[in-house]
């Protein structure tokens, strides 16, 4: 059977031997009564990597977002974001639909918005007639802008300009855990300026499912009734959060090797003329290119048929992710894919 290389998204990763053994081993209780002893171990572990009073393991990344947006804002409340983030543009309308929030976009560089682009969005507080703002929510790594890391100078600067308007902060750190091995900063110190985090277990970690949201107690407690009362009540989670707790002791470091992948087909892409890349947003898992000369289906298409998986990233663009299931053989493969691709059109 032809080696397919997948580069669609890190979550396509599937659980290594060990995990699975982990997970098969996992001491379980009912989780709805709080009596799941792997998913609390899990739980206060997430909670002390990432520097908060509480944590609480949710069935996905949206899950998380969602939630956290749902406990922190009443109806009518607006989160302003960037223009490209996750819960905007991938999340089903879920803030208007669960919430009854609206977002307020932002055009950013390469997903990072600075405090002075953000401050005239902020609305008055006295004109009633307008949507409350109430949230400024940030992507860390961002996904839509190729994987780019959020410089902490500039979200402390956020939030001081949120504690200035009183407003909140969640971060959607889907990939929190990458921009901490890119950069050394420590995720509690990102988790540091933020009323609420939601990271994610099941990306580049290798965990079959799940996410962990984190923040205060009184933001727990109130996220717990949250997600019973929309239906994310688990019972013997232990087995899944198993594998969360597994992921979280052993793979974070090796996210590095992720970003070097990334970089070898970088180092393919930028200098080739066959493609548009911005070579300053490769910084850590994911490339957004595009090709010059070919329509994206036809080059995915293509792509596809010689064995290498890619999915579609912003408009027009073409997005590749690198994760544990692939090898640096693979990506020295994934670039003879790409040429051959490139030069059927010459
Ligand atoms: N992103 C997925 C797709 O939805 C695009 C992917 O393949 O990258 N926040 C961020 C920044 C994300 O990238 C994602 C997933 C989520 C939240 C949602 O996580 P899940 O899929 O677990 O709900």
């Amino acid at each position: 059977m032809k080696n397919i290389i997948d580069l669609r998204s890190d979550t396509v990763t599937k659980p290594s031997e060990e995990m699975r053994k982990t997970m098969y081993n996992a001491e379980v209780g009912d989780d709805v009564y709080k009596e799941d002893p792997t998913a609390n171990k899990l739980e206060s572990y997430a909670a002390e990597l990432l520097g908060k009073e509480a944590a609480l393991f949710v069935p996905s990344g949206v899950m998380g977002n969602q939630i956290s947006l749902n406990v922190l804002t009443q109806p009518s409340d607006e989160v302003i974001c960037e223009a490209d983030a996750h819960i905007l543009q991938y999340e089903s309308g879920s803030p208007a639909a669960l919430s009854g929030i609206q977002l307020m976009p932002i055009k950013g560089e390469r997903g990072v918005f600075t405090p002075d682009q953000v401050e005239p969005f902020i609305r008055p507080t006295s004109a009633y007639y307008m949507a409350r703002s109430r949230v400024i929510e940030v992507e860390n790594t961002h996904n839509r802008a190729g994987g780019t890391i959020h410089p902490i100078l500039n979200i402390k600067n956020l939030r001081a300009l949120a504690d200035k308007h009183n407003l909140v902060m969640h971060l959607d750190g889907a990939r929190i855990w990458n921009a901490s091995v890119a950069t050394g900063i420590d995720v509690a110190n990102y988790a540091y300026y933020f009323d609420s985090v939601s990271t994610c277990l099941s990306k580049g970690l290798g965990a079959p499912v799940g996410s962990v949201i984190a923040g205060s107690k009184e933001f727990i407690t109130e996220a717990f009734r949250v997600r019973k009362a929309w239906g994310g009540g688990m019972r013997q989670l232990g087995i899944i959060a198993a594998a969360g707790l597994f992921a979280l002791e052993n793979n974070i470091d090796r996210l590095k090797e992720d970003h070097d992948k990334a970089k070898m087909l970088a180092d393919f892409l930028i200098p080739n003329d066959g493609f548009k890349i911005d070579s300053s947003s490769v910084q850590t898992n994911i490339l957004i290119f595009s090709p010059v000369n070919m329509p994206i289906d036809d080059f995915l298409l293509k792509c596809k048929g010689k064995g290498l998986l890619l999915s579609v990233g912003k408009v027009g663009t073409v997005r590749a992710v690198t994760h544990m299931d692939v090898s640096f053989e693979d990506i020295k493969r994934a670039i003879e894919i790409i040429s051959e691709v490139i030069d059927s059109q010459l």
